[in-house]
C-alpha cells in the first residue's frame, strides 16, 4: 500500500463543537489509516510557524491567535493519494463554496471557522508533520483490512 501520508488538523471550532468523532470517521470509513493522533494546546510561535506561507495576509495574526487558544486533534493519515482525497472530502477553504457531502460543506458555514485543515501537497504534509510530530510519535501498523482496501 501507499507510503503517502497527510497531516490533518481538526481545529478548535470542531473541538468546540463536538465533531471530532463524525469528521475522523469520514476517513476512516474512506479506508485512509491514522497513524499518528493527539489533543494539543500549541504556542503561537508554533501557529505562526503552521502558517508561515500565510505571513502578509490580513487574517494572519487573529488566525494564529484563535488557533493557539483552544485544543486542536492533530493527526497523520496515510493511503494512496491521500493527501489529495482528504482535500477534496473537505470541500474548498470557504464552506460557502463547498459541495455537500464534504465535511466543510456539511458542517460549516465561514471561512475563519472552517474546522478543519488539511495539507495542500506532499511536500508540505512532510513538512507540517515534522512541525507537529516526532518520528516516535508515529505509528506503523498493518490494518487487518489492508487486503480488503487495496488489491
Ligand atoms: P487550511 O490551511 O486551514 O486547510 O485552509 P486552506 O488551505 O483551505 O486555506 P488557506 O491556507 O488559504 O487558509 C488558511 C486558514 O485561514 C483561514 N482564513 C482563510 C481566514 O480566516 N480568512 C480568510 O479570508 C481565509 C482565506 C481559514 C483557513
Amino acid at each position: 500500500m501507499s507510503g503517502e501520508r497527510t497531516f490533518l488538523m481538526l481545529k478548535p471550532d470542531a473541538v468546540q463543537r463536538g465533531l471530532i468523532g463524525e469528521i475522523i470517521k469520514r476517513f476512516e470509513q474512506k479506508g485512509f489509516k491514522l497513524v499518528a493522533m493527539k489533543m494539543t494546546k500549541e504556542t503561537e510561535d508554533h501557529l505562526k510557524q503552521h502558517y508561515i506561507d500565510l505571513a502578509g495576509k490580513g487574517f494572519y495574526a487573529g488566525l494564529v491567535k484563535y488557533m493557539s487558544s483552544h485544543p486542536v486533534v492533530a493527526m497523520v493519515w496515510q493511503g494512496k493519494g491521500v493527501v489529495k482525497t482528504a482535500r477534496k472530502m473537505m470541500g474548498e477553504t470557504n464552506p460557502a463554496d463547498s459541495n455537500p457531502g464534504t465535511i466543510r460543506g456539511d458542517f460549516c458555514v465561514e471561512v475563519g471557522r472552517n474546522i478543519i485543515h488539511g495539507s495542500d501537497s506532499v511536500e508540505s504534509a512532510n513538512t507540517e508533520i515534522k512541525l507537529w510530530f516526532k518520528e516516535s510519535e508515529i505509528c506503523d501498523w498493518t490494518p487487518s483490512s489492508e487486503p480488503y482496501v487495496y488489491e
